[in-house]
């Protein structure tokens, strides 16, 4: 039997996954009110101790985090092993100032792994694969989830980070890489140079294991036809660990959620009330078996909608829908995460007035990002070649900020729609979260 597919853990009954999640669940509530001064203020805030935590039944009695709580406490307010435990740090990428850090011992470093070579395992990967990672590697999670999956499963890793289309082909046909590892729509840019070469009969790839951003049903069955291979997806987040959180399996019907390490509740993102299986609602993580950085009541900020139903994979761990969308503005942009408002703090800090549109759009599947901002009137009558050169300039301050390339266009005053209500500052043309 594979040791990557246990069937103890990943066919329990609910029974038993809720009986580990009460006994995780009440270890760890003691351990962080004991070791993190913030959990334990923000439970008292509440009223609530330790010995108020039963079970998973008492879950609701806890406070919730949110990705705020992780910033304010940057960087070390939420670590509840001391630091000489810890070997890892990950990063979102992406944010600036007050960036989110998440920490590992080497145990942790273990489970993460180990999750995500379930889901190498779930997409048919045994030790006989050749896995090619091209999530980039780095404070990115990607990278080295997927590098320490595969290597779990004893399959040849090919650690060739995100870029290089050139290279990341050229090694895909001479080792003859089975199991594909990078965000969809990288596998789609992939897909069509491939066809574009002529090379489809070179490759060897039978799965793709493709997430960290949104992607349509009709995208899956682009790259699955046009590479002749099943596309898995992954769910997950820097917070919580990283990729492997969540994934598919054969039955690519919702992703399996580890619900050994994570608790997932559903809320009403507006009133924090639970919503019931089968609605939509923002997803909510505890982990319960992390040593440097458990998260209790962590807010995600992504819409699924939560399936409890045991998988024809015969696995009970219950499945969460690809995100629906999110509860609050972010971005994912190129694999990194961008909101408006580190747009507008450029902008702002440019001099320039809060009057913008930022224009998401993905064309042959690379996404590109414009900014329209409008000029002061005094700008306004600046020489071509000064609009020009603003251009230039704002381009670098955004690309420092966020990482990625903008396009950026300076309009004329009073040329973007006012609105009455909120303003939409985002246009995403993507339509990525249509199922
Ligand atoms: O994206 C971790 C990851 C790496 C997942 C590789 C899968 C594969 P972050 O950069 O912290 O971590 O971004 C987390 O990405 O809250 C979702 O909004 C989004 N996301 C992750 N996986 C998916 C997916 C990694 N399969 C944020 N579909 C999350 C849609 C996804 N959105």
């Amino acid at each position: 039997m594979e040791k990557y597919f246990n069937p103890e853990v990943e066919t329990a009954s609910r029974e038993q996954i809720t009986a580990w999640q009460s006994e995780r669940l009440v270890k760890t509530v003691e351990r962080v009110y004991n070791t993190v001064p913030y959990y334990r203020k923000k439970m008292e805030e509440l009223g609530v101790r330790p010995d108020h935590i039963h079970g998973i039944q008492d879950l609701r009695l806890l406070p919730t985090l949110t990705k705020d709580d992780l910033r304010d406490q940057y960087p070390y307010g939420l670590m509840a092993v001391p630091l000489s435990e810890c070997v890892r740090i990950h990063s979102t990428s992406g944010t600036t100032g007050r960036r989110v850090v998440a920490f590992y011992t080497q145990h942790d470093v273990d489970l993460w792994e180990e999750c995500c070579a379930r889901a190498i395992v779930a997409a048919g990967g045994t030790k006989d694969d050749v896995v090619q990672v091209c999530y980039g590697y780095g404070l990115f999670t990607g990278g080295a989830g997927f590098h320490g999956g595969s290597h779990k499963v004893g399959c040849l890793t090919l650690p060739m980070s995100s870029g290089n289309t050139d290279r990341q082909l050229q090694f895909m046909m001479d080792l003859g890489a089975t199991i594909l590892c990078c965000t969809p729509s990288y596998a789609a840019y992939l897909a069509e140079t491939i066809t574009e070469r002529g090379l489809r009969g070179k490759i060897k790839l039978k799965a793709g294991i493709f997430g960290a951003e949104a992607w349509t049903e009709e995208m899956r069955r682009e790259i699955e036809d046009s590479l002749g291979i099943k596309a898995y997806d992954i769910y997950g987040l820097t917070e919580i660990s990283g990729p492997g959180v969540a994934f598919e399996c054969a039955a690519q019907n919702g992703m399996h959620i580890n619900e050994d390490h994570f608790i997932a509740e559903l809320i009403d993102p507006a009133t924090g009330e639970p919503v019931p299986y089968g609605e939509k609602g923002e997803l909510v993580f505890t982990s319960i078996t992390k040593e440097a950085f458990p998260l209790i009541r962590y807010r995600t900020k992504d819409i699924c909608i939560l399936n409890p139903e045991k998988c024809s994979c015969g696995r009970t761990h219950i499945r969460m829908t690809k995100p629906l969308g999110r509860s609050d503005d972010m971005l994912i942009v190129k694999g990194v995460n961008v909101f408006p408002s580190q747009i507008e703090t450029v902008l702002m800090n440019c001099g320039y007035p809060a009057n913008y549109q930022i224009i998401v759009t993905r064309h042959k599947n690379s996404d590109k990002i414009e900014v329209q901002v409008e000029m002061t009137p005094e700008m306004f009558s600046d020489s071509l070649s000064e609009v020009a050169g603003r251009e230039k300039e704002l381009v670098s301050a955004l690309k420092s900020m966020l990482g990625i390339y903008c396009d950026v266009r300076l309009v004329a005053p009073r040329t973007i729609a006012r609105s009455e209500g909120k303003a939409k500052r985002v246009i995403d043309q993507r339509n990525l979260y249509k199922q």
